[in-house]
């Protein structure tokens, strides 16, 4: 595999190999969360990968394993620079960038696979889940976090999911915020399929280059009528992201993620249950 360095980024690398680009999340001291600076970056290597005509398959994944054995795709937002509406940048503006992303990636014309190492949990679930295919590793797992830690997806990481695993389970995986394994992601329809981790990779380039052998433009558009039978969650995405950064706000959003910092279980009994 010869994979060349395009651009060099602080918190992601970014790599191209025939018409293939593979963005790969650099945090793996945070299980790759991300904080507003990693998806501008992410966010950059994406139009890159849109623009360049060679390009017809991004594969995203993350950096691992950390140097505790442990892997991960992603964990979702940082929550250390999770402030009282976003996540905080380095000028101090609190942002929910991530909902860019993912706009970029479901519109992008170009197939994006998501190769699944360890976590998927949270932010970093709902990124692998509005890739196009996902291929997870024997040792990935998945699951959400928000009422847990005080946040929540109500865009496409709750009506994009319900799509895929049903109303049901899609209810299950945010009101309990449970992990499951990648045989139980595969058996939800939640990813394509599952192999060991040491092939993780070589499966995302086989999968890559079969894509690659198709008509690009019978794939944009075959793309875009899959995305266009959910368009309405786009909407939703955007007034479910505000309805996010007002969660943010309030005491009770800030006791789930202080409770995650401060390594404890959130104390949520004194928040009543409106009617
Ligand atoms: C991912 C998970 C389950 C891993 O557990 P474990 O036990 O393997 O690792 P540990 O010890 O929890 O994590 C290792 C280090 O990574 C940091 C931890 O704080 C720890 O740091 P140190 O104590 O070693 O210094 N870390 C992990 N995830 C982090 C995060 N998201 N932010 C900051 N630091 C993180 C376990 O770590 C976990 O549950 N992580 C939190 C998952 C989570 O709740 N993510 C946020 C969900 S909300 C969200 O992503 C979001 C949204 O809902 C809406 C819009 C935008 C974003």
């Amino acid at each position: 595999i010869n994979w060349q360095t395009v651009k060099t980024y602080e918190d992601i690398v970014y790599e191209k190999m025939g018409g293939i680009a593979k963005i790969t999340i650099n945090r793996p001291h945070k299980r790759n969360a991300f904080r507003p600076q990693t998806v501008f970056e992410l966010y950059d290597a994406f139009c890159d990968a849109r623009e360049d005509i060679k390009i017809g398959v991004v594969l995203l994944t993350g950096y691992g394993p950390h140097t505790d054995g442990k892997y991960a795709f992603c964990a979702g937002g940082d929550q250390s620079v999770r402030g009282k509406a976003g996540y905080v940048d380095d000028n101090g503006i609190p942002r929910l960038n991530v909902l860019d992303l993912q706009r970029l990636i479901r519109s992008m014309p170009k197939v994006v696979i998501a190769l699944v190492a360890g976590y998927a949990i949270g932010g970093g679930h709902v990124l692998h889940l509005i890739c196009d295919l996902t291929i997870a590793a024997d040792n990935a797992i998945f699951g959400q976090t928000g009422p847990k830690v005080g946040s929540f997806d109500g865009g496409f990481g709750a009506s994009y999911l319900a799509r895929i695993v049903g109303q049901k389970k899609a209810r299950e995986i945010w009101f309990l915020c449970r992990q499951y394994s990648a045989q139980q992601a595969l058996e939800m329809g939640l990813v394509n399929t599952v192999v060991p981790v040491e092939q993780l990779e070589i499966e995302g380039i086989q999968w890559a280059k079969e894509v690659l052998e198709k008509s690009p433009i019978a794939i944009r558009c075959l793309k875009a009528a899959f995305n266009a039978d959910c368009d309405g969650q786009a909407g939703l995405q955007e007034l479910a992201g505000n309805a996010t950064l007002l969660y943010y706000m309030t005491e009770e959003g800030s006791e789930g993620k202080q409770a995650f910092l401060e390594k404890r279980s959130p104390n949520f009994h004194q928040y009543p249950w409106l009617p």
